[in-house]
Protein backbone atom coordinates (compact mmCIF):
# COMPACT_ATOMS: atom_id res chain seq x y z
CA UNK A 1 0.00 0.00 0.00
CA UNK A 2 0.90 3.59 -0.80
CA UNK A 3 -1.01 5.59 2.27
CA UNK A 4 -4.08 6.55 -0.46
CA UNK A 5 -6.96 5.02 -1.00
CA UNK A 6 -10.97 5.31 -0.51
CA UNK A 7 -12.31 4.18 2.49
CA UNK A 8 -16.37 4.23 2.05
CA UNK A 9 -18.46 4.69 5.09
CA UNK A 10 -22.51 3.54 4.39
CA UNK A 11 -24.94 3.18 6.88
CA UNK A 12 -28.14 4.55 8.50
CA UNK A 13 -28.35 8.27 8.94
CA UNK A 14 -27.49 8.62 13.04
CA UNK A 15 -25.00 5.31 12.47
CA UNK A 16 -22.12 7.53 13.23
CA UNK A 17 -20.29 7.44 9.88
CA UNK A 18 -19.34 11.16 9.96
CA UNK A 19 -18.17 10.93 13.95
CA UNK A 20 -16.29 8.18 12.98
CA UNK A 21 -14.85 9.59 9.98
CA UNK A 22 -13.91 13.33 11.45
CA UNK A 23 -12.30 11.20 14.51
CA UNK A 24 -10.42 8.60 12.25
CA UNK A 25 -9.15 12.08 10.07
CA UNK A 26 -7.79 13.10 13.07
CA UNK A 27 -6.13 10.04 14.37
CA UNK A 28 -4.41 9.41 11.47
CA UNK A 29 -3.27 13.30 10.56
CA UNK A 30 -1.50 12.91 14.10
CA UNK A 31 0.21 9.79 12.28
CA UNK A 32 1.45 12.14 9.73
CA UNK A 33 -0.90 10.26 7.12
CA UNK A 34 -2.93 12.84 4.49
CA UNK A 35 -6.10 11.88 4.81
CA UNK A 36 -9.63 13.58 4.34
CA UNK A 37 -13.16 13.50 5.08
CA UNK A 38 -16.12 13.76 2.43
CA UNK A 39 -19.14 14.18 3.64
CA UNK A 40 -22.60 15.93 3.15
CA UNK A 41 -21.46 19.12 5.00
CA UNK A 42 -18.92 19.39 2.37
CA UNK A 43 -20.37 17.97 -0.71
CA UNK A 44 -24.17 18.61 -0.39
CA UNK A 45 -24.01 22.82 -0.40
CA UNK A 46 -21.58 22.74 -2.80
CA UNK A 47 -20.99 20.24 -5.54
CA UNK A 48 -24.27 18.54 -4.58
CA UNK A 49 -26.58 21.52 -4.14
CA UNK A 50 -28.42 20.81 -6.69
CA UNK A 51 -29.58 17.14 -5.51
CA UNK A 52 -32.22 16.09 -3.15
CA UNK A 53 -32.89 12.75 -1.62
CA UNK A 54 -35.01 10.86 -4.52
CA UNK A 55 -33.29 7.82 -5.80
CA UNK A 56 -31.86 9.39 -8.70
CA UNK A 57 -30.85 12.27 -6.89
CA UNK A 58 -28.51 9.91 -4.75
CA UNK A 59 -27.40 7.81 -7.36
CA UNK A 60 -26.36 11.37 -8.49
CA UNK A 61 -24.65 12.21 -5.19
CA UNK A 62 -22.96 9.16 -5.15
CA UNK A 63 -21.65 9.13 -8.39
CA UNK A 64 -20.17 12.41 -8.27
CA UNK A 65 -18.82 11.56 -4.88
CA UNK A 66 -16.81 8.21 -6.52
CA UNK A 67 -15.56 9.79 -8.86
CA UNK A 68 -14.29 12.71 -6.79
CA UNK A 69 -12.92 10.33 -3.96
CA UNK A 70 -10.91 8.43 -7.03
CA UNK A 71 -9.43 11.31 -7.65
CA UNK A 72 -8.31 12.39 -4.67
CA UNK A 73 -6.57 8.83 -3.75
CA UNK A 74 -5.13 8.97 -6.79
CA UNK A 75 -3.45 12.16 -5.38
CA UNK A 76 -2.54 10.00 -2.98
CA UNK A 77 -5.12 10.95 -0.31
CA UNK A 78 -6.42 8.20 1.90
CA UNK A 79 -10.02 9.53 1.61
CA UNK A 80 -13.25 8.97 4.19
CA UNK A 81 -16.20 9.30 3.03
CA UNK A 82 -19.80 9.33 4.61
CA UNK A 83 -22.59 9.13 3.11
CA UNK A 84 -25.69 7.24 3.58
CA UNK A 85 -25.01 5.84 0.54
CA UNK A 86 -28.48 3.52 0.40
CA UNK A 87 -28.24 1.80 -2.79
CA UNK A 88 -26.16 -1.38 -3.46
CA UNK A 89 -25.37 -0.34 -7.61
CA UNK A 90 -24.74 3.26 -6.49
CA UNK A 91 -21.86 1.76 -4.36
CA UNK A 92 -20.98 -0.89 -6.58
CA UNK A 93 -21.01 1.77 -9.50
CA UNK A 94 -18.54 4.00 -7.12
CA UNK A 95 -16.08 1.48 -6.47
CA UNK A 96 -15.39 0.35 -9.64
CA UNK A 97 -14.00 3.96 -10.48
CA UNK A 98 -11.47 2.67 -8.26
CA UNK A 99 -11.20 -0.76 -7.62
CA UNK A 100 -7.83 -1.32 -6.65
CA UNK A 101 -8.43 1.76 -4.37
CA UNK A 102 -11.74 1.03 -2.50
CA UNK A 103 -12.75 -0.13 0.73
CA UNK A 104 -16.35 -0.42 1.79
CA UNK A 105 -17.15 -0.01 5.43
CA UNK A 106 -20.49 -0.79 7.10
CA UNK A 107 -21.62 1.28 10.31
CA UNK A 108 -23.92 -0.80 11.52
CA UNK A 109 -26.52 0.12 13.87
CA UNK A 110 -30.12 -1.07 14.45
CA UNK A 111 -32.81 1.35 13.09
CA UNK A 112 -34.02 1.62 16.87
CA UNK A 113 -30.46 3.08 17.71
CA UNK A 114 -30.70 5.66 15.30
CA UNK A 115 -33.76 6.30 15.59
CA UNK A 116 -32.94 6.76 19.65
CA UNK A 117 -29.95 8.96 18.95
CA UNK A 118 -31.93 11.28 16.72
CA UNK A 119 -29.30 14.29 17.05
CA UNK A 120 -30.93 16.23 14.05
CA UNK A 121 -34.46 15.48 15.37
CA UNK A 122 -34.89 13.81 11.81
CA UNK A 123 -36.40 10.52 12.59
CA UNK A 124 -38.79 12.39 14.84
CA UNK A 125 -39.74 14.68 11.52
CA UNK A 126 -39.59 11.58 9.46
CA UNK A 127 -42.28 9.61 11.50
CA UNK A 128 -44.62 12.77 11.22
CA UNK A 129 -44.27 12.65 7.71
CA UNK A 130 -42.31 16.18 7.43
CA UNK A 131 -39.40 14.57 5.82
CA UNK A 132 -40.03 12.67 2.62
CA UNK A 133 -38.03 9.77 1.33
CA UNK A 134 -36.04 9.21 4.43
CA UNK A 135 -34.27 6.33 4.59
CA UNK A 136 -34.83 3.57 6.87
CA UNK A 137 -38.68 5.26 7.36
CA UNK A 138 -40.01 5.81 3.99
CA UNK A 139 -37.30 5.19 1.94
CA UNK A 140 -35.31 1.60 1.81
CA UNK A 141 -31.54 1.11 2.96
CA UNK A 142 -29.72 -2.24 1.44
CA UNK A 143 -26.88 -3.29 3.74
CA UNK A 144 -23.64 -4.48 2.13
CA UNK A 145 -23.98 -8.28 1.06
CA UNK A 146 -19.71 -8.36 1.57
CA UNK A 147 -18.04 -5.36 3.12
CA UNK A 148 -14.67 -4.84 3.50
CA UNK A 149 -15.20 -3.93 6.95
CA UNK A 150 -18.25 -4.22 9.75
CA UNK A 151 -18.04 -1.30 12.11
CA UNK A 152 -21.20 -2.08 14.46
CA UNK A 153 -21.23 0.76 16.44
CA UNK A 154 -24.93 -0.25 18.55
CA UNK A 155 -22.38 -2.48 20.64
CA UNK A 156 -19.13 -0.17 20.43
CA UNK A 157 -17.42 2.63 21.83
CA UNK A 158 -16.25 5.24 19.81
CA UNK A 159 -12.63 4.53 20.82
CA UNK A 160 -13.14 0.97 19.88
CA UNK A 161 -14.64 1.74 16.96
CA UNK A 162 -11.97 3.84 16.09
CA UNK A 163 -8.92 1.60 17.22
CA UNK A 164 -10.83 -0.85 15.14
CA UNK A 165 -10.70 1.53 11.82
CA UNK A 166 -7.12 2.60 12.24
CA UNK A 167 -5.72 -1.17 12.70
CA UNK A 168 -7.60 -1.45 9.41
CA UNK A 169 -6.37 1.46 7.76
CA UNK A 170 -2.76 0.53 8.48
CA UNK A 171 -2.81 -2.93 7.70
CA UNK A 172 -4.26 -2.04 4.39
CA UNK A 173 -2.81 1.17 3.01
CA UNK A 174 -0.10 1.32 5.49
CA UNK A 175 3.47 0.83 3.26
C1 LIG B 1 -31.86 10.57 4.50
C2 LIG B 1 -31.60 12.83 4.85
C3 LIG B 1 -32.80 13.07 4.19
C4 LIG B 1 -33.53 11.96 3.68
C5 LIG B 1 -31.99 14.98 4.80
N1 LIG B 1 -33.01 10.72 3.85
O1 LIG B 1 -27.89 12.39 9.61
P1 LIG B 1 -27.64 13.53 8.72
O2 LIG B 1 -29.00 14.11 8.14
O3 LIG B 1 -26.77 14.63 9.10
O4 LIG B 1 -27.19 12.94 7.39
C6 LIG B 1 -28.24 12.67 6.48
C7 LIG B 1 -27.87 13.32 5.22
C8 LIG B 1 -27.82 12.23 4.15
O5 LIG B 1 -27.15 12.70 3.03
P2 LIG B 1 -26.25 11.75 2.15
O6 LIG B 1 -25.61 12.61 1.12
O7 LIG B 1 -25.37 10.95 3.02
O8 LIG B 1 -27.35 10.79 1.49
S1 LIG B 1 -27.16 9.81 0.25
O9 LIG B 1 -25.92 9.05 0.45
O10 LIG B 1 -28.35 8.94 0.28
O11 LIG B 1 -27.10 10.61 -0.98
C9 LIG B 1 -29.48 13.41 7.01
C10 LIG B 1 -29.86 14.37 5.90
O12 LIG B 1 -28.83 14.29 4.90
N2 LIG B 1 -31.10 14.04 5.22
N3 LIG B 1 -33.03 14.43 4.16
N4 LIG B 1 -34.71 12.11 3.04
N5 LIG B 1 -31.13 11.58 5.01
Amino acid sequence: GHRSGVLWLTGLSGAGKSTLALELEQALFRKGWQAYVLDGDNIRFGLSADLGFAPEDRAENIRRVGEVAALFARAGVLVITAFISPYREDRDRARAVAPDLFHEVYVKADLEVCETRDPKGLYKKARKGEIAEFTGISAPYESPVSPELEIDTGALSLAESIERLLGYVEANFGM
